[in-house]
């Protein structure tokens, strides 16, 4: 009898934000980065994305429903995730001849964000790694986050971070065919438990120019850009990986800063430049710096928040558990002041765990 039962398999995968960024591709069509890069996924209790994978021989096409709404499933990046993980199941039908034969079925993909979509939020993010997670466990593959952070990759390259929770690398590599170009553990979040998150909700507009247009035209007409990728970054990679295994607050709050300005640097020097901070954002700046300033005078001899800003308007500040009532508390305070921020979830800032 024909089988006509529906698989199915959930996840969910959270946002992640980069304190080294990824700005710019050596490889377009395999989304391989001009240079490392290094996050923070948030807790999966905050932002994330909740993705369902279901197969059946009833099914008639591949579909896929973002917010309930239907997308184009044609675009290559989703297509070559497809077709990495329908090819890893049918090399796994072939070693496990009593596996049902899943890799040739329709498959039906469902995600919701509960967070705004493309504003600079890490939509893409979160959605790729919940769609090659789901569809991977829908599969039973046997694969690891990091050989899943592959093909989550080529969906998106910020996705490839968001398999693990934590503290997270996404190494360049050097092969040309993407082979060493994926994410890796590098402390878990229980390392530094009193790791906080805020983000700011500036806009949760669609942002005008999409990272991929954008880094594009980055790498092709910045003269800064060179110097980023080559120096700047891989020195500030290690540097960052020692502060995170040191828990040193002040080494990775300078050198997150440093980075954001550094790649919001880079889209300015870009022809034509690229404006992804606003008015808002640069209050934002302002207000920690602010917030530093009133620390270093009442003796703390380190900073105690820490800002950095995507491809889009709205700020992320990190903080440690401690500084609770500095950080989040001032923006609280300030924040009825500045105009033009809007609401995410109901609240302006989102105190969100690591
Ligand atoms: C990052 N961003 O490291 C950097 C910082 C934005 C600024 O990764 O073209 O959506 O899909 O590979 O991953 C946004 O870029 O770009 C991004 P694609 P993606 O998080």
């Amino acid at each position: 009898m024909a089988d006509t039962k529906i698989y199915r398999a959930s996840t969910t995968a959270p946002v992640n934000i980069a304190v080294i960024k990824y700005w710019g591709k050596r490889d377009v069509t395999l989304n391989l980065p001009t240079n490392s890069s290094l996050s923070v996924t948030l807790s999966q209790s905050d932002l994330r994305t909740h993705t369902t994978a279901s197969c059946s021989s009833t099914f008639t096409s591949d579909t896929l429903h973002l917010n309930s709404a239907p997308q184009d499933i044609t675009g290559a990046r989703l297509q070559a995730c497809l077709r990495a993980l329908r090819s890893l199941r049918a090399a796994h039908e072939a070693s496990n001849p009593s596996l049902p034969p899943l890799s040739t079925l329709p498959l039906r993909l469902a995600s919701r964000n509960n967070f705004p979509t493309a504003a600079g939020l890490a939509s893409s993010a979160a959605g790729f790694a919940a769609l090659v997670r789901a569809i991977a466990d829908l599969y039973e593959l046997p694969s690891s986050p990091t050989e899943l952070s592959l093909i989550a990759r080529q969906g998106s390259g910020s996705a490839c971070r968001s398999l693990f929770g934590g503290y997270v690398a996404w190494n360049a590599g050097t092969a040309t065919d993407g082979s060493d170009s994926s994410a890796e553990l590098v402390a878990e979040a229980a390392h530094w438990p009193d790791m906080r998150a805020a983000i700011l909700v500036a806009s949760a507009k669609k942002k005008a120019v999409s990272s991929t247009a954008g880094m594009q035209a980055t790498v092709k007409t910045s003269s800064l850009f060179p110097h980023r990728a080559e120096t700047v970054v891989p020195a500030r990679m290690a540097a960052m990986r020692a502060a995170i295994a040191g828990r040193d607050f002040a080494a990775f709050a300078d050198l997150t800063m440093k980075d954001s300005n550094s790649f919001h640097a880079v889209c300015l020097d870009t022809t034509p430049p690229i404006f992804y901070m606003s008015d808002v954002s640069r209050a934002a700046v302002r207000v920690v710096e602010g917030i530093n300033a009133a620390a270093a005078a009442d003796g703390i001899t380190r900073p105690v928040a820490a800002y950095t800003f995507d491809a889009g308007p709205n700020a992320v500040v990190y903080y440690l558990a401690e500084d609770e009532a500095r950080v989040a508390g001032a923006f609280k305070a300030l924040l009825g002041s500045v105009e033009g921020w809007e609401t995410a979830r109901g609240a302006v800032v989102q105190a969100a765990d690591v």
